[in-house]
């Protein structure tokens, strides 16, 4: 409970700040975007992990506030990265399914970005359908309604869901994320490495866009490039970065 008070003091006054973690294409390793990683560092107990402090924030429903705040930063961010001229990456931000039960979400997303003057497009959400198990048809209904707006949606840790093809056809999607369970395996295992061709083919064949999450060294790297997966995230190219280094990362 004193965690959570010191996360609601944070939201307000300070204490969380985005990490940004370079999404690249496998071709040239150049970066075309990013996902944006939250961070908190609590005044007394230093830096905590999201994995700690979201779970938190999910039983007590101040993820939706949260999350608030993370659009809202990833949005000034982008402004910011505007005023120095650079085409602009896109950025991907993590959604709780608590957000998307909220009849509001869509059209507060909207005038957030209407008030930033940036493009719908330029936002990409990533969720989990593990998450969205728990409340499908309300999430859905957003969903559907962000697609109509023009913002981009990802599923993320695809395949390590109870069903992840039959969302396949329930979701307006732009993206697929390969879980990185599935990446880190596939040197050595070969069924790991025949559900990552899958997923590749799957994508193609559906027009999605696909990222490969977890590469780690050179060797998965060439393996997805042969398998026709066009883009990667994972320590091999960046670890998740302060804002400053992100930028002197995209002017060069
Ligand atoms: O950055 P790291 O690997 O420590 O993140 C751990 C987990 O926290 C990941 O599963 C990530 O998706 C989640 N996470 C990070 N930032 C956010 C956020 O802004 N919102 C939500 N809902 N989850 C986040
Ligand atoms: O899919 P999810 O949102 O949970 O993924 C975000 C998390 O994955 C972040 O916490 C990030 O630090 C972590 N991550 C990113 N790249 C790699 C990688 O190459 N290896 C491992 N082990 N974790 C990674
Ligand atoms: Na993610
Ligand atoms: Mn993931």
């Amino acid at each position: 409970l004193k965690l959570e008070q010191a996360l609601r003091s944070a939201i307000k006054g300070g204490g969380l700040s985005l990490h940004y973690q370079p999404k690249v294409r496998l071709e040239t390793a150049g970066v075309y975007g990013a996902e944006a990683l939250l961070r908190w560092t609590h005044p007394e107990l230093g830096p905590l992990s999201p994995a700690v402090f979201i779970p938190l924030a999910e039983e007590s429903g101040l993820i939706v506030e949260i999350g608030a705040w993370v659009l809202q930063e990833a949005c000034n961010a982008l402004v910011r990265w505007r005023a120095s001229g650079q085409q602009l990456p896109r950025i991907a931000v993590n959604i709780s399914v608590q957000q998307l039960e909220r009849e509001d979400f869509p059209g507060w997303l909207e005038r957030l970005l209407i008030s930033h003057q940036l493009e719908r497009d330029l936002l990409e959400l990533e969720i989990t359908e593990t998450g969205l198990m728990q409340n499908e048809q309300r999430a859905l209904r957003s969903l559907v309604r962000l697609q109509q707006k023009g913002f981009r949606i990802a599923l993320d840790d695809f395949g390590t869901g109870y069903s992840s093809l039959s969302y396949l056809r329930k979701l307006p999607l732009s993206t697929l994320k390969i879980d990185r369970s599935f990446v880190m395996d596939m040197s050595a295992d070969k069924v790991s490495l025949s559900i990552v061709r899958t997923i590749i083919q799957l994508a193609h064949n559906l027009d999605l866009d696909l990222v490969a999450e977890g590469v780690e060294d050179e060797i998965q790297a060439q393996l997805l490039l042969d398998m026709g997966c066009e883009q990667a995230q994972g320590f091999h190219y960046h670890r998740p970065m302060p804002e400053a280094d992100f930028v002197a990362l995209l002017t060069g």
